[in-house]
């Protein structure tokens, strides 16, 4: 249940098998994209077994929500909504720079938000507010105009409580692939969106990754991971702790330690089966556990590389100094230091967001933030005297290149005569 790893191997199995339901989602993309929200109706009905009435939730059924939800729950996610606006802001550049580099060259860039984006928010037999407000709190910090989300029916009002928080503009009821080929293409109920961003499962995935030529996406965001980096300081009841809250995720869930001390991962070890033995979700946890254990290496060096490898989606690092191996660490969606950095603060309420690469893809994309929602923009304002500086440099390039226009565009510029003042 919780064994040594052979980490190669460890990886190689963790790519979830994107391609086995490649057929089947692209069946329902051409659905939706033939019959709009007709396709969507019957693939409800199809899967969720629900006949929908209406696609869009109205404002009186938000409002409703807070009668269902318990005010201390309320107050929980308008404070989470907070710190999470907070942190986000902070990763808002000014929205147009300029630099003079020398006389008569300023160069900048303008930051633009997008227009419209669509969350998608996983449901099914669990609610996640958190994740309503994680995907769509960077997007109101960056500015975008209008914001869609798309939940599976029945939606918890829990969740229309947290993405009514969050200021979402419009909320729908559908859920799986046909939720992303809608906002992807557009339907005569929900406007095409620019770009989809949200956690869900392999035909979520599978349909973001499909329809990437219509909508641009985040990333894969699949089962959850935790690596922690460890040596003879840890607490073991801490870290086993942060497993079993990464493994009540879903059966697909993988956790991986990596010490330097066989006596921390023996102590782990233990704590992990305790809690095991008495866990809610027992269930979802055992499962997740089959494919989690431990690594011992050498050193430091090896453990940073080890990680390095798994490029996890969190990475827990519970060492005497964590500054250098911070340092060290390239690969790893969010990364949290020190005993009492849980895993469940970044979840919920520190304020970084929980959407995070997984099954590697964090060697590729940064977990989701404000950037994800701004396109920018290169601005250069150049003078007589700027032109004169970098004029020859291309004029020769452009010659070489045979593009005789691009010469002849400074030429023709640099031949104005420069009245000179005195
Ligand atoms: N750990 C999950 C996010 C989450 N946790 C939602 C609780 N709710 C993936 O980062
Ligand atoms: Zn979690």
């Amino acid at each position: 249940m919780w064994q040594a790893l052979d980490i190669e191997t460890w990886i190689a199995g963790r790519r979830s098998d994107l391609d086995r339901v490649k057929g089947p989602v692209s069946e329902i993309i051409a659905r939706v994209r033939a019959e709009g929200d007709a396709a969507l109706v019957d693939l409800t009905k199809r899967f969720d077994g629900i006949d929908l009435d209406e696609i869009a939730v109205s404002d009186d059924e938000r409002e409703a929500a807070y009668d269902q939800v318990d005010a201390r729950l309320v107050e929980s996610l308008v404070e989470a909504e907070a710190r999470i606006s907070q942190f986000h802001e902070l990763q808002r550049g000014r929205d147009l720079w300029l630099q003079e580099m020398e006389p008569g060259i300023t160069l900048g860039v303008k930051t633009t938000p997008l227009s419209r984006v669509g969350a998608y928010v996983p449901g099914g037999r669990a609610a996640y507010p958190s994740t309503a407000l994680m995907c769509t709190v960077p997007a109101t910090v960056a500015g975008v105009a209008e914001i869609c989300c798309c939940t599976p029916p029945p939606i918890n009002p829990i969740t229309l409580v947290a993405l009514d928080i969050a200021g979402v503009d419009e909320i729908y009821r559908v859920g799986g692939a046909q939720a992303i080929a809608a906002m992807a293409i557009g339907t005569e109920t929900i406007p095409k969106v620019e770009k989809i961003v949200g956690p869900g499962n392999v035909y979520v995935t599978a349909a973001k990754m499909l329809l990437r030529d219509e909508a641009e996406i985040d990333f894969p965001a699949g089962p959850s991971e935790i690596a922690i980096l460890a040596d003879g300081t840890a607490n073991p009841t801490f870290v086993a702790a942060d497993i079993l809250a990464q493994a009540e995720h879903d059966p697909n869930a993988a956790c991986v330690l990596v010490t330097t001390d066989a006596g921390v991962a023996d102590r782990v070890g233990a704590e992990v089966r305790r809690m095991a033995g008495e866990a809610k979700r027992q269930e979802i946890v055992v499962k997740a556990l089959e494919h989690s254990g431990y690594i011992i290496v050498g050193d430091l060096d090896e453990a940073v590389a080890t990680v390095d490898g798994i490029a996890p989606e969190h990475l827990s690092i519970q060492v005497a100094d964590p500054l250098s191996v911070i340092n060290r660490i390239r690969s790893a969606g969010s990364i949290f230091v020190g005993p009492y950095a849980a895993v469940a603060c970044g979840d919920y309420a520190s304020g970084t967001n929980h959407v995070l690469p997984t099954a590697g893809y964090a060697r590729l994309y940064s977990g989701l933030d404000v950037n994800h929602f701004c396109r920018r923009s290169t601005v250069q304002m150049i003078t007589r005297e700027g032109l004169e500086a970098i004029g020859d440099v291309v004029e020769t390039i452009a010659d070489a290149e045979g593009l005789h226009a691009h010469a002849e565009s400074v030429r023709v510029r640099r031949r104005v005569r420069v009245r000179r003042r005195g």
